[in-house]
């Protein structure tokens, strides 16, 4: 299956692509099915934005990467897709630990790369169940990548003490109060790039995640993020849809669609 809108030209200038690895999962497993539900939630939607009265871009879908459970395999074939594609990347996951192999290879083309993160998570440990590589530490290997000034987190509310870092984060309280200040901050970062880890919502809103944290973001505080962001990329992890009622899954793909139709 495609996404709904995506067509065959090589010369789209937005590219779709799913990463269903889900080697390091800690709690629910399942992400790996996280693209083929992002596809197939796509054809709830129109292809036009009522709010922007605007036809969504044409995006060329790649389909998945080789589902393996070797990190060393999937950073191999991801680098070797973003090297040779042109456009702007959309990646559907899979866990959390793809990030900072997506942010890698973008900060080689983007000497100022900042990234923005959606998580009720730090994901500041630097080592988690043995690993360097597991969800719970992608926040940590992407700071090692753009440098801790260069990042922002939004939605936090779940760190172990350990964690606490000298990161520029807010909680999802403080975005439901300050929403207007932390979208100027996020206008202030150029070339961004946008991870959003399903469970930065509400389980309510995204009940279908691997990790799910009370207190979480509203759908239209996260719009508003994007909005304001002068992204040159995106990620969307942490779908998890064994445990989906399929609104997590319609949301993911919404989200899409919000970055896309401003890309
Ligand atoms: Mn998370």
């Amino acid at each position: 299956m495609k996404l709904a809108f995506a067509d065959n030209s090589e010369d789209a200038e937005i590219f779709f692509l799913g990463v269903p690895y889900d080697a390091t999962t800690s709690f629910r497993p399942g992400a790996r099915f996280g693209p083929e539900a992002i596809r197939s939630a796509s054809y709830n939607f129109e292809t036009y934005d009522c709010f922007l009265k605007k036809e969504l871009p044409h995006v060329l879908d790649l389909g998945n990467v080789t589902l393996t459970t070797s990190y060393k395999e999937l950073s191999a074939e991801l680098s070797s897709i973003l090297r040779s594609k042109k456009g702007f990347p959309v990646i559907a996951g899979g866990e959390h630990s793809i990030t900072p192999l997506i942010v890698r290879e973008l900060k080689k083309k983007y000497e100022d790369l900042n990234v923005i993160t959606i998580d009720a998570h730090m994901d500041f440990r630097d080592k988690y169940m043995d690993s360097k590589n597991s969800h719970a530490c992608a926040s940590r290997r992407v700071s090692e990548i753009v440098g801790i000034d260069n990042m922002m987190l939004i939605g936090i509310r779940s760190f172990s003490k350990e964690e606490e870092e000298n990161v520029e984060y807010y909680t999802s309280f403080e975005v439901h109060k300050r929403l207007k200040e932390i979208c100027d901050r996020v206008k202030e970062m150029k070339n961004a790039y946008l991870s959003i880890d399903m469970d930065g919502f509400d389980p309510a809103y995204a009940p279908g995640v691997g990790n799910p944290e009370p207190y979480g973001l509203r759908p239209e505080e996260v719009r508003e993020i994007i909005d304001n962001a002068a992204l040159v990329g995106c990620d969307v992890v942490e779908l998890c849809p064994p445990y989906d009622n399929g609104n997590t899954a319609c949301l993911a793909a919404k989200m899409i669609e919000e970055v896309i139709v401003r890309a």
